[in-house]
């Protein structure tokens, strides 16, 4: 039987961002230096494969300190913590790492640094997600107000309207946020902010480049997890930008053939945190049932690459 013709189109960039990388690469060193078993706060990125992958190689991952012995190394995930988290573990003189990604650590500097020039920080985020979780943790409870959208902001209380700055997480959707950037200057105009927002190069880039895809695709896939706030932007953004079925599957077994039933176009990208194995195993699902020629829509290239600390630090 002959395969129907179908063209793939490949958004680039799209995957694992710098910060990722270097995270899983802190884990396998650690592995490498410390043997198993050796532990991790949190997911170390939103990927069961990755998770799965270094849970066989001998990491273990929990969700709280307390459930770490104190005489094993314990890594923090890429999306960061509350100061709170490396404050207890010095305090059970615990060896730790922190894989926070840079990006996400320049956040929490400028949190501090507003903070210690008398400003009251607004953080633009979403309530539960480990990274909101960790920039607001740099300073006291109560103290970082959370906007999630425009209507946040038309509530929110604040102590000095004059005295204030915004952070942002580095993975929101770039055009929701500036609605919600430009709510708050409307109602705060001495607020004080990043340039545009805090969003990251690796967020940014991966949206553009399926606003993109999403003219010439009649149908996008995004590989990537479901508690990946990353990839669902992706999803939402190409939804919005015209691709009338919009995704997530976690790998080529979610793919509902049936709702892409008579499609000649198809776009294909994935989350910050989805290995390249899974990406090609969705495209082998595809060359499989279709005559499919891959076109790379790229909107920019991308170099940035984190170095991962040399030497990690040995146990006390
Ligand atoms: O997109 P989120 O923040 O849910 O994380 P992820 O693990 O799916 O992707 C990598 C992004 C981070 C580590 C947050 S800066
Ligand atoms: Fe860092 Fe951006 Fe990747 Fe988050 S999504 S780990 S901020 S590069």
């Amino acid at each position: 039987m002959t395969k129907p013709p179908l063209t793939l189109y490949l958004a680039a960039p799209r995957g694992f961002c710098a910060g990722v990388d270097r995270a899983i690469k802190i884990v396998e060193m650690a592995l490498g230096k410390w043997g198993a078993p050796v532990y991790v706060r949190h997911e170390i990125v939103h990927n069961k494969y990755v998770v799965d992958d270094l849970r066989a190689k001998g990491a273990v991952f929990v969700e709280e300190l307390d459930e770490c012995p104190d005489d094993r190394p314990v890594i923090f995930s890429a999306h960061g913590v509350p100061k709170s988290v490396p404050a207890e573990a010095a305090s059970r003189e615990m060896l730790y790492v922190d894989a926070t990604c840079p990006l996400v650590s320049k956040v929490h500097i400028e949190a501090e640094r507003h903070a210690a020039n008398g400003l009251q920080i607004i953080m633009i985020g979403h309530a539960g997600h480990p990274e909101t979780v960790g920039t607001m943790g740099q300073l006291p409870p109560g103290d970082v107000l959370l906007v999630e959208t425009p209507e946040d902001v038309a509530k929110v209380e604040v102590r000095d309207p004059s005295r204030l700055a915004f952070v942002t997480q580095t993975t929101l959707s770039v055009d929701d946020t500036a609605d919600i950037v430009t709510a708050l200057q409307t109602r705060f105009p001495d607020i004080t902010g990043p340039h545009k927002e805090d969003i990251c190069y690796a967020t940014t880039n991966r949206q553009e480049a399926v606003k993109a895809m999403a003219e010439k695709a009649e149908a996008m896939l995004v590989v990537g997890a479901p508690n990946s706030s990353n990839s669902k932007r992706l999803v939402e953004v190409g939804a919005r930008a015209g691709c009338s079925y919009s995704q997530l599957v976690q790998r080529a077994a979610d793919i509902d053939w049936r709702a892409l039933d008579g499609i000649t176009t198809m776009g294909i990208t994935a989350g910050a945190s989805a290995p390249e194995v899974l990406i090609n195993e969705v495209i082998d699902a595809f060359r499989a049932r279709y005559d499919v020629t891959v076109e790379q829509v790229e909107t920019a290239q991308e170099n940035v690459e984190f170095k991962v600390p040399r030497v990690l630090r040995e146990p006390a």
